[in-house]
């Protein structure tokens, strides 16, 4: 049993005040606020939700900044991709618990206390099946595990180089499976995570159907059925090449095809969403559906900017996700989201309601629509029976002086690097002073399994 005392702590309600927190078996038991702290309290001056970082390919992390050199060619995504399918093709499983780890850590330091991994990386470097067909799937639940952090694994079919069918080309061959084999790769994922159920506790299983360019409607039939009660997260309108393939090949836009084809309602997430008409905006809105919105990769990988009032106005959920795993940041991301958007109307404060914060509106938002995307019917952000998934700030920090509450947020948002102290994780302390506790040595194995990579 753990208790905590917050000066401030952002509830599900609104902003509290010397509010003390029973915790139980990573559950937050009792709130009650107003009242005065008692020994043995862990005690923080401003309480935050956690937020789940609801969409992240972690082997990426490990070629973070490697592809930052511009080459003969006009760099575009799609040179990204080949350099990424490049890094992708030789990573083993050892050094790809290791990139997760690391990266996991960077995560729960930033904030994050729940990951949607969506998770491709299926095969052996030669494209055949490992004997356990999970193999990279279970090196995820395992450095989830050793972290602390929450896990929403989405194993990934992928089956096509295009829309239509196209085969896949030789750079996707361990991401490949049939929908049976699909099938089997799910089945034995939820196994792993199973097995790790005391550390994985609160662990969800979903799938994701990586984008209509890689899932033909066929088949995405075929393994929607296999998601169970858990989330579907899918890529849609990343990219404009993506949209005008998509419409030669069926007279229609991404999402206008999902909006036709499927519910698109509280299950589904889709991820980037970035190019959409005013009616498709409108229209998910409406759905509610999750955007999947990854600021800070859209704008490494020259996506472009969604269109975020329009969606907002019309009530449509967002969260967000880190993605490519470029650089990690709670703040960064949001700050990212809402700088695109002034760029883009040359305006300020666009995502805030009347009023109101602008980094508040977007980390409740983000938790909340974090939560329906990775958890879903699981209560949001800090109230009575939700997962004690905690985030306290670095008050001592200079960007806070003077700040609490909202103005807190916004300082933390807008104008800080780092700014986290302690982060619980399912009722788990671990982050503390601003370092995970399992930093040193998750970040030496990370060191050595990529100079071994690297120079491999
Ligand atoms: C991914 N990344 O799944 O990692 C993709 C590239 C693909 C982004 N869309 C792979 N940012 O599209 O096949
Ligand atoms: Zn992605």
């Amino acid at each position: 049993m753990t208790n905590i005392f917050a000066r401030d702590a952002l509830t599900a309600n609104g902003w509290r005040s010397n509010v003390r927190l029973s915790i139980a078996d990573g559950r937050i038991t009792r709130l009650a606020d107003a009242v005065r702290p008692e020994a043995g309290d862990d005690v923080v001056d401003t309480l935050l939700p956690g937020v789940a970082n609801l969409h992240s390919h972690a082997f990426q992390r490990g070629m973070a900044g490697l592809a930052e050199v511009r080459g003969d060619r006009a760099d575009s995504f799609w040179t990204w991709r080949e350099q990424m399918y490049r890094f992708a093709l030789g990573l083993g499983p050892d050094a790809a618990e290791s990139v997760a780890a690391q990266l996991f850590v960077e995560m729960l330091e930033a904030g994050f206390t729940r990951v949607g991994e969506f998770h491709y990386l299926h095969h052996a470097p030669d494209g055949r099946p490992y004997d356990d067909v999970a193999e990279m799937a279970g090196r995820i639940a395992a450095a989830a595990a050793a972290t602390g952090i929450g896990l929403t694994l989405l194993p990934t079919f992928y089956a096509h180089a295009t829309f239509g069918g196209a085969d896949p080309i030789d750079g996707q061959r361990r991401f490949v499976t049939s929908p049976d084999g699909f099938a089997r790769l799910v089945e034995a994922s939820r196994r792993h995570v199973g097995a790790l159920d005391g550390a994985l506790d609160g662990a969800v299983v979903g799938i994701a159907p990586h984008s209509l360019r890689a899932v033909t409607p066929e088949e995405l039939a075929l393994i929607l059925p296999i998601a169970g009660d858990g989330p579907i997260h899918m890529h849609a309108a990343e990219q404009t090449k993506e949209v005008d393939d998509c419409l030669a090949w069926s007279g229609m836009r991404p999402v206008e095809w999902l909006l036709a084809h499927q519910p698109l309602d509280r299950r589904w997430c889709l991820i980037h969403a970035t190019h959409m008409t005013e009616d498709e905006t409108l229209a998910l809105a409406k759905r509610g559906a999750i955007a999947g919105l990854c600021p800070i990769t859209e704008a490494n990988l020259g996506d472009g900017i969604f269109n975020g009032a329009t969606f907002l106005g019309a009530g449509g959920r967002f969260g967000i996700g880190s993605d490519s795993n470029i650089l990690i940041g709670v703040g960064d991301e949001l700050r990212q989201l809402e700088h695109g958007q002034r760029l883009r109307q040359r305006a300020r404060n666009v995502l805030a309601e009347a009023g109101g914060s602008t980094g508040e509106t977007l980390l409740r938002g983000a938790v909340q629509g974090g939560a329906q995307a990775l958890t879903p019917g699981a209560a949001a952000g800090i109230c009575d029976g939700a997962s004690a998934d905690l985030v306290a700030l670095d008050m001592a920090h200079p960007a806070f002086a003077g700040r609490r509450r909202s103005a807190a947020v916004d300082a933390w948002i807008f104008a800080a690097h780092g700014g986290v102290r302690d982060v619980w994780s399912r009722g788990r302390h671990v982050v503390r002073g601003g370092h995970h506790i399992g930093r040193e040595a998750i970040a030496a194995r990370f060191r050595t399994e990529m100079d071994r990579f690297i120079a491999a």
